[in-house]
């Protein structure tokens, strides 16, 4: 039986023992990689009658321990599938263990394994524990000085975290190279490379003059795709200069870009490791989502050099301190580099269609967790995401000064600590006079709460009356949160702005009054998306028109058209008979017309998704949902055939380059033939637009066009795709995700197929998301396919996952646990196929979590 004994935030205590100093050594071998791991051990004086170490260690074979360079005998300790128990342990002491362990077979990629060639680790959260044994948690720092040996040939590249301090030569080929990070840091920080690379080398000054050596490892035959990447970390760095005042701090700033990867990228103080995917790029393998991606994940790893990395988590309970603080940080510096409306919106998009999803589901949790089983199923779009927007939250009720003058009180006191939620709460408050209390329920509430509102005009004061109420989410109980209300009034005649500003509901009923408006206007609610929360605040046709083409603030612009299409999305749901109103056509239309920016044109255009609407609507019977948006979207076309093709037109005519203009265009024409493909008629457009693309947006766009619609040409240009760019492991991920999304009733045959297509592979990650996760995710068709295969076809790829990386398997479950919107029959069918894996032998405890909670 799987463990799923959960821990408890309400649990936390301090270590006994601090490992203040650690030299480790790790020879390099496939299957047997040897490390010597040289402790300085201490005891808290405190706690003199403590005399047993348990140390955290999971499978790798001990081979011998000393303490004080005395070899223990085996009555000493004691091993068991998780610890090393060492009993009568002196105050103070230096404890060297000697481990074997086997990188080869390390498909779960934690700890040290092989990515391709390369030597390659992840230690966050528990990985250093697959490494020797150790204090393997975040309030354990130390000094760490590594030595790492290997076969010069094969691995001429040997990295580790801080300052290289010796290189030599040693018999056998081999060669050593040691590192010394002068910072202290949890052992999840720690990292190792060793392979052969090719290397870009930069350099950049701080504001205090420090020269900082930028070096950036990615594979043989690819520096040509890694100098987006070196200008994004040059851009990240000034950007913290400027907006934070925070200066890196070591002499050399390193990146190696591996194929093998669980996640994103991981912020090793000094040696990040990034998955390919948001390190390589040029025009014609990515596209301009990829680049802004890139340079997003790059910056995010960056700033976690200050939020994470000098200051960090306590414990695993307190990840989005680093989490929420440092995507708010990555979503400011895209907001700046690109525009700021359309990156708002995008973040927006994500939380609503998926984290509202997860709140909602059997998995919710604070953004504070008080109750985790496997630390990796809490890397959460909750943790990360509504972290963020709970530091956005603060930062729009302190303001930009009250902010930063808190970052400067909260680095200033734990600069080198480790430390909670609560401490950074407390230094905002401290540095800003302000108290948080009630803010700091945010850290602790479940659920998405609705914030309902009610305005009332009286023509006789020229006042209005607005009345906001709050209630937590389906199913919480939490008293009355502390959330900012941004709000915008709008002459209902000219558009213009009469007043804006922010309001602060913190009663759970409360009635706002405006004094001396000439008259009624027209409300914008919740500008800037300031809070996440869904808000119900029914409006006219009208107002929202009005929102649409007058309100200053760019969020609340897009979300007048959202709303508009989300009434009429349910409108069709509800009567398979309705017809797109007069009212929408013209509002689509003036849309189509109005004098704006493409991209953000191209994201008014875009109608709410299937998750979005599935959150929007109740007990959703899914082909039908998918039946009112096509036929929605089939509406629009009809109605506005000519003005899409013509914007299409003049939108091909006028792109040329990279300018982020040119992005802007590919996103409005991309935006244009996601309607007009819907006609067969464009086939031959379609086909152009492939064959004449100068870049990967424009010739993915138009592959993913040809899929969705099953246009005559898909296996044409299908195969010329895959044909192109086979080479390229990256463009064939995107390959196989269409293969995945392709409007095929032999969707099946084609994804068993896949299976064993020569460049797919269950070991790595990227290609499971490409074709597993993208199936599940983005063909809602077939994966809710009525007959029950596509939930089948899920679970038991997930059943052979699970074996091979636990962690991939458990975020491809999701749509299998998250079906709480959907109607009773779809639940129960999604409830069979997480009986039927929680029945197998030996599933893990990341599953294994997600699956017992679900069906509890
Ligand atoms: N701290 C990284 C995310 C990360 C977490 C876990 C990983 O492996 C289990 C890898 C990366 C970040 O926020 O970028
Ligand atoms: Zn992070």
């Amino acid at each position: 039986m799987t463990d799923l004994t959960p821990m408890y935030l309400r649990d936390y205590q301090e270590s006994v023992y601090q490992i203040p100093k650690v030299d480790l050594t790790i020879e390099l071998d496939d299957e047997r990689t040897l490390v010597r791991s040289s402790m300085t051990v201490e005891r808290n004086t405190n706690r003199v009658e403590q005399d047993v170490l348990v140390l955290d260690g999971h499978d790798m074979e001990l081979v011998t321990i000393h303490i004080d360079g005395v070899l223990l005998s085996t009555d000493q300790y004691q091993v068991s599938q998780e610890s090393l128990i060492i009993n009568h342990c002196p105050g103070n002491f230096v404890l060297t263990i000697e481990t074997m362990i086997n990188p080869k077979a390390n498909t779960a990629l934690e700890g040290i394994y092989k990515s391709g060639g390369a030597f390659c680790s992840q230690c966050e959260a528990e990985g250093f524990r697959r490494i020797t044994y150790f204090l393997d948690r975040p309030d354990v720092m130390s000094i760490y000085t590594t030595t790492i040996i290997a076969d010069k040939d094969k691995y001429p590249f040997l990295l580790s975290n801080g300052n290289c301090i010796e290189r030599k030569d040693l018999e056998h080929g081999k060669h050593l190279v040691s590192w010394h990070d002068p910072f202290h840091k949890p052992c999840y920080l720690f990292a190792l490379v060793a392979g052969d690379f090719d290397l870009l080398e930069d350099a950049f000054t701080t504001k205090s003059g420090r020269n900082v050596d930028l070096q950036l490892f990615v594979d043989k035959g690819n520096l040509f795709k890694a100098h987006y990447a070196m200008q994004a970390l040059k851009d990240s760095m000034a950007w913290d200069e400027q907006v934070f005042d925070l200066e890196y701090d070591l002499d050399i700033y390193m990146i190696v870009a591996v194929d093998f990867f669980n996640m994103g990228a991981m912020e090793n103080k000094g040696l990040n490791v990034f998955n390919s995917k948001y390190v390589l790029a040029d025009e014609r393998s990515a596209t301009d989502d990829d680049f802004f991606n890139i340079q997003a994940v790059i910056g995010h790893e960056y700033f976690h050099n200050w939020t994470g990395n000098r200051v960090t988590c306590r414990d695993w309970f307190q990840l989005s301190l680093k989490e929420g603080l440092t995507v708010f940080r990555d979503q400011q510096f895209s907001a700046d580099m690109h525009q700021k409306d359309v990156t708002r919106i995008n973040n927006v998009r994500v939380l609503r269609a998926h984290q509202f999803a997860e709140d909602a589901g059997p998995m919710a949790h604070p953004i504070r967790p008080e109750k985790v089983v496997e630390m990796n199923n809490f890397y959460t779009l909750t943790v990360y995401e509504k972290g963020s927007e709970v530091i956005r939250m603060l930062h729009t009720l302190l303001g930009e000064t009250g902010f930063q003058r808190g970052i400067k009180e909260y680095i200033a006191r734990h600069d080198g600590q480790a430390v909670t939620c609560d401490d950074f709460i407390n230094a905002m408050a401290d540095a800003n006079d302000r108290d948080l209390s009630q803010f700091s329920l945010w850290y602790s509430q479940v659920g998405t709460p609705q914030v309902h509102a009610n305005a009332t005009y009286d023509l006789q004061s020229k006042s209005l009356s607005l009345r906001l109420s709050q209630t937590p989410g389906a199913g919480q109980q939490h008293p009355p949160l502390l959330i900012p209300i941004g709000f915008e009034l709008l002459n209902p005649k000219t558009g213009e702005t009469m007043r804006q500003g922010v309001l602060s509901l913190s009663d759970a009923a409360q009635t706002f009054e405006f004094e001396e408006l000439a008259l009624q206007p027209v409300i914008a609610l919740l500008t800037g998306f300031s809070a996440p929360v869904k808000l119900d605040f029914p409006q006219s046709n009208d107002d929202l028109l009005r929102i649409m083409t007058s309100a200053n603030d760019g969020f609340s612009r897009w979300e007048a058209s959202q709303s508009l299409f989300r009434q009429c999305i349910a409108n069709y749901y509800k009567d398979t008979g309705y017809r797109l109103p007069d009212s929408l056509q013209q509002a689509f239309a003036n849309i189509l017309d109005a004098d704006i920016e493409p991209a953000f044109k191209a994201l008014q255009i875009t109608l709410p998704g299937f998750a979005e609407m599935t959150e929007f609507l109740q007990d959703v019977e899914p082909q039908r949902l998918l039946a009112a948006l096509e036929q929605f979207e089939q509406d629009l076309l009809n109605s506005q055939t000519a003005k899409l093709t013509s914007i299409y037109q003049q939108c091909t005519e006028r792109l040329f380059g990279d300018s982020e203009q040119a992005s802007g265009l590919r996103a409005l024409k991309n935006a244009c033939l996601h309607y007009l493909a819907g006609d067969e008629d464009f086939d031959g457009e379609v086909v152009s637009q492939f064959r004449q693309a100068r870049n990967m947006t424009e010739q993915i766009a138009a592959l993913n066009a040809a899929a969705q619609y099953n246009l005559p040409s898909f296996e044409n240009i299908n195969n010329a795709f895959a044909e192109q760019w086979q080479e390229d492991t990256l463009v064939m991920d995107k390959w196989f995700a269409i293969q995945a999304k392709v409007q095929d009733g032999n969707i099946f045959e084609r994804l068993q197929s896949l299976l064993s297509h020569p460049k797919f592979s269950m070991e790595n990650p990227n290609r499971v998301r490409s074709l597993v996760g993208s199936f599940a995710n983005s063909n809602p068709k077939y994966f809710h396919d009525p007959s029950g295969k596509g939930y089948e076809w899920l679970a038991t790829q997930i059943a052979i996952l699970d074996k091979i990386n636990p962690q991939v398997a458990s975020r491809l479950i999701t749509g299998l646990i998250q079906g709480q919107g959907f109607c009773q029959e779809v639940q129960s069918r999604l409830r069979k196929q997480l009986a039927g894996l929680q029945k197998l032998e030996n599933i893990s405890a990341d599953i294994g979590e997600k699956i017992s909670a679900a069906l509890a």
